[in-house]
């Protein structure tokens, strides 16, 4: 039988990649994102291979989160997989000159978003005592770097949200783990900056930085694993990269 996937932030980089190569493995997919025509053009291009179906809310709405994920049509209803990615950086900042909206959005969205969606989506797979959800940090779960101090916390609680998840959710078998990436160049630093694409491409200028298809293999790679194996907890950095600091340039 099928099983059906859902994945938060694919209207863009590494959930829009996700979603394309888990339709040419041939699951069902529920794209989730708020922009609308994003959603309307992806949902055609994966409908040549799978059945798709389309969620647009904002993850900061708890109420939207709810009563989307309870509209699925029954053929969708009962999600397998979760992947939690919606997210991103807002400005890049010291602490003492942070931008309070800046820091609502990444708590807002990074952290109560992804709990939003897993609250929609958990207690079905309580029932089945079947699941796998999948939490998408960052490096900057594991480490903080200058002017990190915001999405680094908020990335650091989803790395404990992940843990107490897996630990919660044990006794009814759901695989939870969390995917850790170095800088992939998607659309993150543009949001970061504020739409300020000059600033936003320098960020992976002279080095060859992950790309969004790099993790959506590594997500399936998890996904496939078989039943009794669970990869709990995953750091994936490009070659260049040591840190969230240390990166190998040529320039
Ligand atoms: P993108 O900016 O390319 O994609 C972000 C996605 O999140 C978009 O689909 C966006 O959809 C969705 N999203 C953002 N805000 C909301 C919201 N309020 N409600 C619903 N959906 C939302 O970035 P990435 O693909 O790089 O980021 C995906 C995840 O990977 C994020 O959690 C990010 O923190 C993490 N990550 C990224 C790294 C990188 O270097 N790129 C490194 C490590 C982790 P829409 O705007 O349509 O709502
Ligand atoms: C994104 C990683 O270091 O580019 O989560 O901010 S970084």
């Amino acid at each position: 039988m099928k099983k059906t996937i859902l994945i938060t932030g694919a209207t863009s980089g590494i959930g829009k990649a996700t979603a394309q190569l888990f339709a040419k493995y041939h699951y069902k997919i529920v794209i989730c994102g708020r922009r609308k025509d994003r959603l309307e053009e992806l949902e055609k291009e994966l409908s040549e291979y799978t059945e798709v179906h389309s969620l647009a809310f904002d993850v900061r709405d708890k109420n939207a989160v709810l009563e989307s994920i309870n509209s699925l049509p029954e053929y969708f209803s009962n999600i397998d997989i979760l992947i939690n990615n919606a997210g991103n950086a807002h400005g890049l900042d010291p602490i003492q000159t942070g931008d309070l909206e800046d820091w609502d959005a990444m708590i807002d969205i990074n952290v109560k978003g992804l709990l939003y969606v897993s609250k929609a989506i958990i207690p079905q797979m309580v029932e089945r005592k079947s699941g796998h959800i999948i939490n998408i940090g960052s490096t900057a779960a594991k480490e903080v770097y200058p002017n990190g101090n915001v999405y680094c916390g908020s990335k650091h609680a989803v790395d404990a949200i992940t843990a107490g998840m897996r630990i919660d959710l044990n006794p009814f078998s759901i695989k939870v783990g969390g995917i850790h990436p170095g800088m992939v160049e998607t659309e993150f630093s543009e949001v970061r900056f504020k739409g300020d694409t000059n600033k936003a491409s320098n960020v992976y200028k002279g080095f060859d930085p992950l790309q969004a298809q790099d993790i959506a293999d590594i997500i399936h790679f998890v996904v496939s694993r078989p039943y009794h194996v669970n990869i709990a907890d995953l750091v994936v950095m490009s070659t260049a990269q040591a840190s969230s600091t240390i990166v190998k340039k040529d320039i």
